[in-house]
């Protein structure tokens, strides 16, 4: 997610060499500067930050763990807001509401059912979805299908002006014991001044706890510039940056929070609802500087993962048991963690294969697809053991997954390694393998792994 930042700052970090070396020191901080502003991080911002860095560097005395140390702090400082709530923050006295506002087209909805998902599956909390945008016929049925593919509960109603609904959902959340309302609004421009009062009326009307403006990453500073107008206006608690994902260079996310005076506390990077990150300072710094994001890595895990069932699965792998029902549901679990390349770049050490990786929708991939076609194709005994396969097995399920059969053997051949390997890494010093294997992969490509 922050590629190309996490490469500026290794490439800065690697000017130092020695101690006390005041130009190293500039070199450093010179191949920083122009990488940030490269990458988008508002001028002003990269300035301060540059100043700060040096100073602090030299006041302890200039070697590369000082440079790192006050690199770290000043990304800290700036992404933070003393005393701002970080990430999602609950209300004491529940529900917590959510007001959600931005521009047509920002992606509010679509963050406002990645927002009940993440509540849903990693708080375990209960969640109410107001459609509070009538202006657009399509928008509530947007929001329809959204929630009821989540499973989370939807209050809306067309004939109902705004405030009606608010009102009405803010009954029905108090009434129910909802842990937490969110409110999807309508798309609309600062200069409209009919639409932004209907957005002061809506807000009078919900008093959230938080207001979360929505803003395109894609639109650069002017991202920036709208939730500071959005700021003055109707007052916002926090800012959560969509489609991260376009944003190749990331840079705004860095000055975002200073710039518009209010944290930002969720990034966006897919159209999946799995596809959101809290934005915590201490743990985006650390994946800035290349040292991954294993606690946010771990609460994802924890809460995708039914430990009964991972406890289940790994005793099978360490038999060697691992068979095709397995696989279907390690997939299932897998979706439930995001894209493989938001998962990667949490991994201490990864960031390279993050990139690599890409955008590769691995349950989409051709590898995948042959392999599902195939585990269709079997009869329920062949799925709970794969050593059922002889030749004329492997024929009919080539046929039926219209692979030839050249294709099965190699999947198959695939799919034994993957167990044996699997064995392995489960025993004593898997980690160490893990890791190794990892490398290797990141040397010479990986070879199923083509986009
Ligand atoms: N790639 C990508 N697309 C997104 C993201 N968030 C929203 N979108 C897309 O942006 C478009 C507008 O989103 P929508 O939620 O309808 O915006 P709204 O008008 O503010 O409610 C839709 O096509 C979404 O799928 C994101 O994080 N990444
Ligand atoms: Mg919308």
């Amino acid at each position: 997610m922050f590629d190309t930042l996490t490469d500026s700052f290794k490439n800065a970090i690697g000017k130092i060499r020695f101690h006390d070396d005041d130009k190293a020191l500039k070199k450093a901080t010179a191949e920083l500067k122009k990488s940030l502003l490269k990458a988008d991080v508002h001028h002003k911002v990269v300035k301060e930050l540059i100043a700060a860095v040096e100073l602090d560097t030299k006041k302890n005395g200039i070697g590369k763990e000082q440079f790192l140390k006050a690199l770290q702090a000043e990304l800290t400082r700036l992404l933070t807001i003393q005393g701002a709530p970080k990430g999602f923050t609950f209300a004491s006295n529940p529900p917590t509401v959510v007001l959600m506002i931005g521009l047509q087209g920002s992606g509010k909805t679509t963050t406002t059912g990645k927002l009940a998902y993440f509540l849903k599956e990693q708080k375990k909390k209960k969640v109410l979805v107001v459609a509070a945008d009538l202006q657009r016929l399509a928008a509530v049925e947007q929001l329809r299908q959204i929630v009821s593919n989540i499973g989370v509960d939807l209050v809306a109603d067309e004939t109902m002006t705004p405030v009606q609904i608010v009102k009405q959902g803010l009954q029905k959340a108090k009434k129910e014991l909802y842990d937490v309302v969110l409110i999807d609004t309508a798309g609309r421009l600062a200069i409209d001044d009919e639409l932004m009062s209907e957005l002061k009326e809506v807000k009078e009307a919900a008093d959230p706890d938080e207001l979360f403006y929505v803003a395109d990453a894609m639109t650069g500073q002017d991202a920036v510039r709208t939730a500071q107008t959005f700021k003055e206006k109707i007052g916002i608690s926090g800012v959560v940056l969509s489609k991260f994902d376009g944003d190749s260079k990331g840079g705004v996310a860095l000055g975002l929070t200073e710039q518009v005076g209010a944290p930002l506390r969720f990034i966006g990077a897919g159209e999946k609802m799995p596809d959101l990150e809290q934005f915590i300072p201490e743990r985006i710094v650390s994946r800035l500087m290349g040292a991954g994001d294993v606690e946010s890595l771990a609460e994802k895990a924890a809460a995708a993962i039914d430990p009964k069932e991972a406890k289940k699965f790994s005793q099978k792998i360490k038999k060697g048991q691992f068979n095709f029902n397995d696989f279907l549901a390690q997939m299932e679990q897998m979706k439930k963690l995001g894209s493989m390349k938001s998962i990667m770049g949490m991994i201490p050490g990864m960031g390279n294969l993050a990139k690599q990786i890409g955008d590769m929708d691995l349950e989409n991939s051709d590898e995948i697809k042959a392999i599902k076609a195939m585990i269709s194709s079997m009869t329920p005994k062949e799925r709970e053991n794969p050593d059922l396969l002889n030749n004329m097995r492997k024929r009919r399920i080539a046929t039926g997954a219209g692979l030839d059969q050249m294709q099965v053997n190699r999947v198959l051949k695939q799919f034994k390694n993957a167990a044996i390997m699997a064995k392995k890494l489960s025993g004593k010093g898997g980690m160490k393998q893990m890791q190794d294997l990892m490398h290797q992969m990141q040397g010479g490509g990986f070879p199923g792994m083509r986009r």
